[in-house]
């Protein structure tokens, strides 16, 4: 059995797209040694050095001269992407108590944990940039940021947690590897974390349906029923198509992003072909073939008039959701004045003893 993130057997250890990520981190590594190297030399006009470093594959670090736009589009995606991590814990959240086993339990726990430290991490990437974590997380409070749409849709059964692994972190991980090589340091290395924990979560949902559909004929039925309902709105978490997408140009050309949206959710449905005949379960897209002159799947797109409403924050979830992440951070700020309080306890300490 696999997943996303692991080749097909024949294509051998190493490949697929964990094979990637540690291309992708042998490459960060190249590309820090020879950084080391030498800056702008001190006439040098400090845009052409950021466009030479770009046109080098080398990273933008965060004392990097940037331009004004580079630094907000990375604040705007990074927050995006954080926040999303940290919503995104409250579909499955759903699913703790009522996990089937005590392993299962157990592993869910875990995931969805992990899911809080993608969040951190993210936060901590966009700090870099200047903005501090309590700015963001106000932003997300306010309405005035966004998270994937992918988490405004409601988990109604246990199989839902399977198709969440094996579809969602599956196009999460598509999307985010190849943000393993964006040009910002930062970034690219949270990411490079991020995706190795993804891959464990991509195949605890993969198994999780692979039992299911392997099980009695009302398990089967369920495992199908989440993968209808979760297959279309994953398609649509790559972003609305290209002629329509925003920001991708100039993202591509910092490298920011590599590749475009179309482009991942292709190669995200050529993936998921194969890995459903395994598990025995049905794409449901009767349009659904592949073909020979492209050496790809045609398919059909999701509806993306429902994704800029789900955007919009009309998605079947989004008020319950804003709700609940409003609620926690305020039952959470005697947590965050402790945590202040005892910080500064311990700094006063240190200042005195030194
Ligand atoms: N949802 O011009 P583009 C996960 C917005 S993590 C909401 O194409 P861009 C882990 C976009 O912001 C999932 N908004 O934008 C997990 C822009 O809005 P603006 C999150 C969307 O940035 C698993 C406008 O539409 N992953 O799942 C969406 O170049 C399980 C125009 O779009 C990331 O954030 C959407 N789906 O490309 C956790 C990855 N799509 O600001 C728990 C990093 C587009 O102009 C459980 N982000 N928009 O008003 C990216 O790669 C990019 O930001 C894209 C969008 C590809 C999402």
């Amino acid at each position: 059995m696999y997943g996303n993130d692991f080749a097909p057997p024949e294509d051998g250890p190493g490949g697929g797209l964990l094979g990637e990520v540690e291309a992708a981190e042998a490459a960060l590594r190249e590309a820090a040694a020879r950084a080391r190297r030498g800056g702008p030399a001190p006439d040098e006009d400090l845009a052409a050095y950021f466009a030479d470093v770009i046109d080098a594959d080398q990273k933008i670090e965060p004392r990097d001269w940037m331009p004004e736009a580079y630094r907000k589009t990375l604040i705007r995606q990074i927050a995006q992407h954080a926040h999303s991590e940290i919503i995104g814990m409250q579909p499955e959240g759903n699913w703790i108590s009522r996990a089937p086993s005590l392993k299962r339990k157990a592993i869910l726990l875990a995931k969805v944990q992990d899911e809080a430290g993608h969040g951190l991490y993210l936060y901590a990437a966009a700090e870099t940039l200047g903005v501090s974590r309590d700015e963001l997380v106000e932003l997300l409070i306010d309405g005035r940021q966004k998270y994937s749409s992918i988490f405004n849709y409601p988990t109604l059964t246990w199989a839902d947690v399977g198709a969440i692994g094996w579809l969602v972190d599956g196009a999460a991980i598509v999307n985010q590897v190849p943000l393993c090589r964006c040009s910002y340091g930062p970034y690219a290395r949270a990411m490079i974390r991020v995706c190795k924990e993804e891959s464990f979560h991509q195949r605890q949902g993969y198994e999780i349906l692979h039992t299911l559909a392997h099980g009695t004929p009302e398990q089967k039925a369920m495992a199908q029923d989440a993968v209808d309902r979760w297959w279309y709105p994953s398609l649509a978490m790559f972003g609305p198509p290209d002629g329509d997408s925003t920001h991708s140009a100039q993202s591509m050309a910092w490298k920011i992003k590599r590749f475009s949206n179309d482009e991942l959710r292709q190669r995200f449905v050529d993936m998921c072909v194969q890995q459903a005949e395994i598990l025995g379960l049905t794409i449901p897209d009767p349009d659904l073939r592949w073909n020979e002159q492209r050496q790809a799947h045609d398919y059909s797109q999701p509806d993306y008039d429902e994704l800029m409403q789900v955007i919009k924050g009309n998605g079947p979830c989004n008020r319950q959701r804003m709700e609940h992440r409003r609620r926690a951070h305020a039952d959470g700020a005697w947590v965050r004045e402790a945590a202040a309080a005892y910080a500064a306890k311990r700094n006063s300490r240190e200042k005195v003893a030194a």
